[in-house]
Parts: C-alpha cells; structure tokens; sequence
C-alpha cells in the first residue's frame, strides 16, 4: 500500500516541489491518489472519508504555507495522520497467561502480517527464549500457508503444516 501510494503520490507532488505555496488545490489533488491507495488497499470508506478530512484540514492551513518544501509537508501530514489513525502508543506483548499464549495478527492485505509475524516469532525465539509456532489462518490461500512456511524455515520457527480446507458456507 505504501510502495503504491508513494509511486502516486511522487507525480502529484512532484509538480507542487516547482511551486512555491501549497493551495487548497494542490492538497485536493494530492489526497485524491492517498484516497485511492487507501480504498485499493481495503480500506473501508467511511476510514479513508474521515482520514482524508483530517489530513486536509492539517495540510491546508498556516503550517503548510510557512514550509520551505509543501511536497514534504503534505507527507509529513499524511504520515502523522497515518500513524494517529493505526495507533501511536506503544505497547510491550503481554506474555503473562497460561501457555500457550494466542497473538492474532489482524490487518489489510499486504500490510505486512506474515513478515512481521516471522520478525516477532524470530525476537520471542532468540532474545525472549520462547518456544514459538506461528499458524497461517488464510485456508483459502495456500500461497499464504507456504509463505508462512518458507519464513518458518528462514527464522527456525515452527510452523502448523498447510491445511487445505473449505470454509462453511463455501460453494462446492
Ligand atoms: N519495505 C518493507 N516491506 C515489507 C515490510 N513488511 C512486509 N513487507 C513486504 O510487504 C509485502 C506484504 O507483506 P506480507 O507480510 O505478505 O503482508 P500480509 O498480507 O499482511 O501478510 C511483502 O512483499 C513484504 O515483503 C517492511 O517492514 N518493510
Ligand atoms: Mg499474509
């Protein structure tokens, strides 16, 4: 999402760099390509209405104007409000509970579960001396199953054998 949002977002703003002042205008068109990386990424839209209203509201206004680069500024704001809205705070993993201990990650399609998943399970293995298997819930796509696979090889974490299964309601 954010390799094709910065592809897009690299024509508009190319143009704003060659202008002095960011207008109202600019900052339409530049958040017209954010809205479309975000609802192409899975976004819902009532999300990305009100992500793109706060973005505006920032990027249009004193701040924007005094900057010496309006190009960097409308991702500043973009990346700040990007952050606010997947939240800000950090929290330490919570490991204090009868094993096994259960993490879902949960997150848009290519938001980067799988890799961090392997990250995690790599950090819980070598520096936190846990016993770790990670499980692909993705039934329907076995492609995210070996995905999970070929990491678990690399980081030397156990991972649950692929299941190939149908999922109730699936039609035959
Ligand atoms: N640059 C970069 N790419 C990442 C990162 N995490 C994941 N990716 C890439 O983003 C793509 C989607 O990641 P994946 O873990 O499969 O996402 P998932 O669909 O949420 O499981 C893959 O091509 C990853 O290699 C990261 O931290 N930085
Ligand atoms: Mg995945």
């Amino acid at each position: 999402m954010f390799e094709s949002l910065t592809g897009r977002l690299g024509d508009v703003l190319g143009r704003l760099t060659k202008r002095g002042a960011l207008t109202e205008a600019d900052v339409t068109e530049a958040l017209r390509e954010v809205r479309v990386a975000l609802l192409e990424a899975d976004v819902a839209l009532p999300v990305v209405k009100s992500f793109i209203k706060r973005v505006k509201t920032r990027a249009v206004g004193t701040e924007v104007l005094k900057s010496v680069n309006p190009a960097q500024m409308v991702i500043k704001v973009v990346h700040d409000q990007l952050i606010e809205m997947l939240g800000s705070e950090q929290q330490e993993l919570n490991l204090v509970a009868v094993p096994p201990v259960v993490y879902m990650m949960v997150g848009l399609q290519g938001s980067g579960k799988t890799t961090s998943t392997a990250k995690i399970a790599k950090w819980l293995t070598e520096k936190q001396g846990k016993k770790v298997m990670m499980a692909s819930l993705d039934v329907r796509r076995p492609a995210a199953q070996e995905q999970l696979k070929i990491l678990g090889e690399q980081t030397n974490v156990a991972t649950l054998p692929i299941i190939e299964g149908q999922m109730p309601g699936d039609i035959a």
